[in-house]
């Protein structure tokens, strides 16, 4: 019998989960009791639900991530949970995860990872927890976990126990009269096989064979180095030198593993000179992606999204369940929004965040969806999934016989080009960036920009038709989710919107999103940042941002 101790502790007043989960440099965890702190309060809230059952574990590799893991099944051990699965070494991408906690019935997952912020000790560790549908907890359970950890006083640990998880196995202890049992598995096999029910991968394969078409893609060192080299390699057949920093490391091997034109940059130099005609990346946690072209023609998330939508038949997983509806987070470009008028199905439009599709797609009323952040994914699990949108692109690849270029213009030709950019000032001083956003509150409370014109510098007058700050009802359960994000309608429907993402570390990062609509196909084959230049340079005068935070540039421009 193991023994169970409880250990007084001071709590934190840090620990509110943002966008998803609690992101904080890995000096912050590391603090005496801040860990065990927060997972004591993921506990303590959703109690019942683990005191008969079972959670998954899993994180996406990163720097603390392993003693993190033992930490979490001494506490699980003493709490009463019955059964931990845990991921081999504990690495696990999260749509691995949303899929094992459905797989297994599992009651909730623990995801240890701070998504596509870097890693290593001077860097950026997370906890994410998970509920039972395999998605990301709703604001109704972090709510309770922040509320508990603020009071928390003390911890129950088995501090004895240790688990080898680098071994494959089942394992189990006696805790407090009752059985513990910690399964560790194989990280990437349960996933693969799921895609090889989703997908043709003989039709891929064959595709890939008989156009000869040369793929590149890219793990940034993150935790889809296994799954890159189990589907891409050992299933499609693709060559070792086809799958770049495959090996998951620590601190990403000094990468920042946010899979876009920035962050990515080591791929698209790779695919410049046109060798290949497909080039992927993922993020550290493998639920992101980013979709490469032939000469690294850029696919924008938010095209992406609208692409896959119009050619879901192309997938068998959607010939067998049917599509129920499309949704997209509400700073993404609304292309996505024709496809869905065109084919006659709903269309939600939610705030940032993945948790926000769990409850559509639980109704059965949602099957694709995705956010200009660089995620897409669908009903097949409760997470955004990289590795699946590859798939899906390259299932419409072998189904059209197109180019991803040719794609894109057909697209556009057929629906017109929702022309999209989001601008990144990352790290500003909190303080400057809070006032420029009370400054933007302002500005929607005393409505006084409404039905003004601004002229840009560069001569184009727009006119404010509306500004507001966005607000959700969820269409299934009600929940009210306020202040999304500042929204500035034009009369021609363009919009601006501002908001202070949610996954940061360091300071705040300002998000500054513009997009707009063009019909006119000669039009659609200019450049974004063309197209939007005037439109960001009346952001510029109506959010005052370079004057709030004194800022001349973005730190990331998609
Ligand atoms: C998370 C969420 C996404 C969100 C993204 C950016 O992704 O799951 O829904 O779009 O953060 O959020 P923010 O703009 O607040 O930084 P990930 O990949 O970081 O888990």
């Amino acid at each position: 019998m193991l023994e169970v101790t409880t250990t007084p502790t001071v709590a934190f007043s840090d620990q509110k989960p943002g966008t998803s989960g609690l992101r904080k440099k890995v000096k912050v965890f590391q603090q005496p009791n801040y860990t065990e702190n927060f997972v004591q309060s993921i506990f303590q809230a959703v109690e019942d639900g683990f005191r008969s059952g079972t959670i998954v574990v899993g994180g996406d590799g990163r720097y603390l991530g392993p003693e993190v893991t033992q930490t979490i099944v001494q506490l699980a051990a003493a709490n009463k949970v019955k059964k931990l699965i845990v991921a081999q070494n504990g690495i696990m991408s999260t749509p691995a995860v949303s899929h094992v906690i459905r797989k297994y019935s599992a009651d909730g997952g623990i995801v240890l990872t701070a998504s596509h912020n870097p890693g290593g000790p001077d860097n950026d560790f997370g906890i994410k927890y998970n509920i039972a549908n395999g998605g990301p907890a709703p604001a109704s359970v972090t709510d309770k976990i922040y509320e508990i950890s603020k009071s928390l006083s003390s911890y129950e640990i088995c501090k004895t126990l240790h688990v080898d998880i680098g071994v494959i196995g089942v394992y189990e202890f006696h805790v407090r009269g009752s059985l513990f049992t910690v399964q560790v598995i194989d990280s990437v096999a349960d996933y693969v096989t799921y895609m090889e029910e989703i997908f043709d991968f003989a039709a891929i394969n064959a595709y890939i064979k008989e156009s000869q078409l040369q793929l590149l893609i890219t793990a940034l060192n993150g935790v889809m180095g296994p799954y890159v080299k189990a589907v891409m390699c050992d299933k499609l057949g693709l060559p070792d030198s086809s799958a770049l920093a495959c090996t998951p490391l620590p601190d990403f091997g000094g990468l920042h593993p946010d899979p876009n034109l920035t962050y990515a940059a080591s791929l698209v130099t790779a695919m410049q000179d046109g060798t290949y005609d497909f080039g992927a990346a993922f993020d550290g946690d493998g639920d992101r992606n980013m979709i490469l072209g032939k000469s690294a023609f850029f696919v924008c998330p938010s095209d992406s999204l609208a692409v896959l939508a119009n050619h879901l038949e192309c997938i068998p997983y959607f010939r067998k369940n049917g599509v129920n509806g499309f949704a997209r987070s509400m700073p993404t470009a609304a292309a996505v929004d024709l496809v869905a008028k065109e084919k006659k199905l709903p269309m939600y439009e939610v705030p940032t965040g993945w948790k926000f599709f769990g409850n559509l797609m639980d109704a059965g009323q949602l099957s694709l969806c995705g956010e200009e952040s660089f995620g897409t994914g669908s009903d097949h699990i409760r997470e955004k999934d990289g590795m699946w949108t590859v798939l899906a692109w390259l299932s419409v690849l072998a189904h059209t016989k197109k180019s991803v270029e040719q794609l894109l213009t057909d697209h556009w030709k057929q629906y017109g080009r929702n022309f999209f950019t989001r601008y990144d000032y990352e790290a500003c001083e909190t303080e400057q960036a809070e006032a420029m956003m009370a400054h933007l509150t302002a500005l929607v409370e005393n409505g006084s920009l409404v039905n003004q014109s601004i002229t840009s510098a560069t001569g184009k007058m727009y006119t404010v038709q509306k500004m507001d700050n966005f607000k959700y009802v969820d269409p299934i359960d009600k929940t009210v989710t306020s202040k999304q994000g500042i929204r500035v309608i034009l009369s021609d429907g363009s919009r601006i919107v501002f908001r202070l993402s949610g996954t940061g570390s360091s300071g705040s990062t300002i998000r500054l999103y513009v997009d707009s609509y063009e019909e006119k196909f000669e039009n659609t084959q200019l450049s974004a940042q063309d197209m939007l230049a005037a439109l960001l340079d009346i952001a510029f005068q109506i959010s005052k941002l370079k004057e709030f935070t004194g800022r001349d540039a973005p730190t990331v421009i998609t």
